[in-house]
């Protein structure tokens, strides 16, 4: 039909000359590109009758069949809310118009104690392998406006999102948060970055950290967790300051590991997060971030922990995190509130608990009967969660199947997020005993490593040491033995050798020098020997490879993971943006004759049924689809990969 239309245009029979009828005709190039783009959903649509999903970790199809209904939010007085237009009312309208500091100021002298939703960033990051895409907290966020508008952040962004959103979603990081920002704006957004390692698993040259959360206030970040994953002051310090100088408020972070309250626990003890908190104190950090990524943080240590940084810090706003894997942690969250903490993380119920955050709903209902209320209507989170339940169902097929409490992460202090991924890795293997196996040698490689912080990337180094030691049926005592002939995976390597920085009482040696043998030693920060990446001529190659849309955001996604911004251009080349396509319809095999009314663009619903799937071409080794697109019979073919 396109090239029907096409010929018998009146320009094109006139003869006028192709140029001059792009530039007069622009309807039909409009029309080009959006058959285009049908053409590429098919495609997609066609390889998953064909050959099922592509995206890893998926395990069957998604457990909700329909659109997921959209709750309602009312107001203090009852009254059904508006929620065609988001909320204004918020505490982000004081980061706008008076800056950073006034907000840091405004957060502390509030009386409650204020909440932290991590929905679209840690919650599912722990409970579901990060697979939650743009469309489905898009979809929410208006009504995340008004319900949760006393929310002092919802963090959205960055941990590993960034890099999950391109490799297994298809979908671009910086859209995710330009997107939610113009529907929430009146709600902090909150990132997670890994300091020096930004949102990656190595380290970068400083400019790359610098351009990195200068485009992410631009895409409209307000608030930069900041962390290392060793606590390692130097990396802090770099991160801090390229989140201060994009404008961001700087929530400075230390990472909580072993038990303040438990005097056999010599190494991190209270005096050791004492002086670091100083150290960021000194750095003027706007907020104290106190990252327990694991889970460790038991009630009692909570109110020793924040009860000493409030007394020797009256003025600082503190903000607690944690994850409940061994059940613990809305206790030590109410005892943080207690103790003078100003902000606690929750998730929303349907996504809480185990290696996630405790229940919103819980902790403000407990603390609402205090004077530390969050200002959250628990009518609103009920709310809320009934559209998360919907979506926890759809995501069914990226569960972890983590089904009960464990306290033994007190002992392995496996965070969150690496838990619930190990542990599915372990099963995925089908030995029963591996997950008890990775657990125990968790503990040691640990140990092997120096008894360090581990959080991202520090614990993928201890994750991959733990499970190189299973494969190879190694003790603690062997690797000793043997470190100077082992093959040791790549990370542990470059840990020892200083790639992430320098550990808390330094490397063990002579491990140290057994593992990296010939190998250079880095004994500083590890970006101050790097050179300067050039981002003109990043772009330049890229704008050549791939064409004139690559950004400046691009340009920072492929400094971040090169492989796999190439990888997702080639994608996009191959099936267009997909990101705005129905999630039960991106994931799950179309059915025959299943109307699926898919959205390519705003206001622009395609209506898409497939009619049959061909039979194998064995020389070929295709199939033909055919499809009804909004009445057209369409047909493509797709290679069988079965
Ligand atoms: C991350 O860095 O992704 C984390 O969530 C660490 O806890
Ligand atoms: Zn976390």
């Amino acid at each position: 039909p396109f090239l029907f239309r096409l010929l018998t245009h009146p320009v094109f029979e006139s003869g006028k000359t192709w140029t001059t009828f792009i530039d007069d005709t622009p309807e039909l190039f409009k029309l080009v590109k959006s058959q285009n783009r049908a053409q590429k959903l098919l495609a997609y649509l066609g390889d998953l009758a064909v050959n099922g999903s592509s995206i890893k970790g998926q395990m069957g199809e998604p457990g909700l069949k329909t659109e997921a209904i959209i709750p309602q939010i009312r107001d203090d007085a009852g009254n059904v809310v508006d929620t065609s237009v988001s909320c204004q009312k918020g505490w982000r309208n004081i980061i706008v118009n008076e800056g950073p500091e006034a907000f840091a100021k405004a957060i502390r002298s509030y009386k409650g104690c204020l909440i932290m939703d991590t929905t679209w960033r840690d919650a599912h990051q722990s409970l579901l392998a990060t697979r939650m895409r743009t469309v489905d907290m898009a979809n929410i966020a208006k009504e995340t406006s008004w319900a949760l508008q006393n929310a002092y952040s919802l963090e959205c962004w960055g941990g590993a999102t960034f890099d999950v959103a391109m490799r297994f979603l298809y979908e671009d990081p910086w859209d995710r948060l330009r997107t939610l920002r113009k529907l929430v704006p009146n709600i902090p957004l909150q990132a997670l970055v890994r300091g020096a390692n930004a949102v990656g698993y190595t380290s970068y040259p400083d400019n790359a950290i610098y351009e990195f959360s200068k485009k992410a206030v631009e895409a409209g970040l307000d608030i930069f967790r900041v962390f290392d994953s060793l606590n390692y002051f130097e990396n802090l310090k770099l991160g801090i300051d390229a989140a201060k100088k994009a404008g961001g408020v700087v929530e400075g972070t230390v990472c909580y590991s072993g038990d303040v309250a438990n005097p056999k626990r010599t190494k991190y003890t209270l005096q050791y997060y004492l002086d670091l908190v100083d150290q960021l104190v000194g750095e003027g950090i706007h907020v104290l971030g106190i990252k327990d990524m694991a889970g460790l943080l038991k009630p009692e240590a909570a109110t020793m922990l924040i009860g000493a940084i409030r007394k020797a810090h009256p003025d600082l706003p503190i903000h607690v995190h944690s994850h409940d894997t061994a059940g613990i942690a809305a206790a030590s969250m109410l005892a943080c509130a207690k103790a003078g903490a100003d902000v606690v993380d929750v998730a929303i119920d349907d996504l809480s608990g185990l290696t996630s955050q405790p229940a919103m709903g819980a902790v403000c209902a407990a603390l609402e009967q205090t004077d530390l209320g969050t200002g959250i209507s628990h009518e609103n989170i009920t709310a809320l969660n009934m559209y998360w339940s919907q979506i926890r169902m759809l995501y069914g097929c990226f569960e972890a199947n983590v089904r009960a409490s464990d306290s033994g992460v007190f002992d392995h202090e496996m965070p969150g997020g690496q838990y619930t991924n190990l542990q599915f890795q372990a099963t995925q293997l089908g030995l029963g005993t591996q997950w008890l196996e990775v657990k125990k040698k968790y503990i040691e490689a640990n140990q092997l490593c120096g008894d360090i912080i581990k959080v991202t990337p520090s614990s993928k180094v201890v994750g991959d040491f733990a499970q190189f030691m299973v494969s190879n049926n190694l003790t603690k005592q062997d690797v000793i033995d043997q470190a100077a002939k082992l093959d040791f995976p790549s990370s542990v390597v470059e840990f020892f050798q200083g790639y992430l920085g320098q550990p808390y009482g330094g490397f063990p040696e002579p491990l140290r020098s057994n593992i990296i043998r010939g190998k250079e030693k880095i004994d500083q920060r590890p970006g101050l020997g790097m050179k300067p990446l050039d981002f003109a001529k990043i772009k330049a190659e890229l704008k050549q490879k791939y064409g004139n849309h690559i950004s400046d955001y691009d340009v920072n996604s492929y400094c971040m993971y090169p492989k796999v911004f190439e990888e997702f251009q080639g994608f996009l080349e191959k099936y267009g943006d997909l990101s705005v396509v129905p999630t039960r319809h991106f994931l799950g095999k179309p059915q025959i004759n299943e109307e699926m009314p898919i959205s390519i663009e705003k206001g622009k619903t395609l209506t898409i049924k497939l009619l049959a799937v061909g039979p194998l071409n064995t020389e070929k080794g295709t199939r033909e689809c055919f499809f009804e697109l909004n009445g057209e019979t369409r047909a493509v073919v797709i290679d069988d990969k079965n």
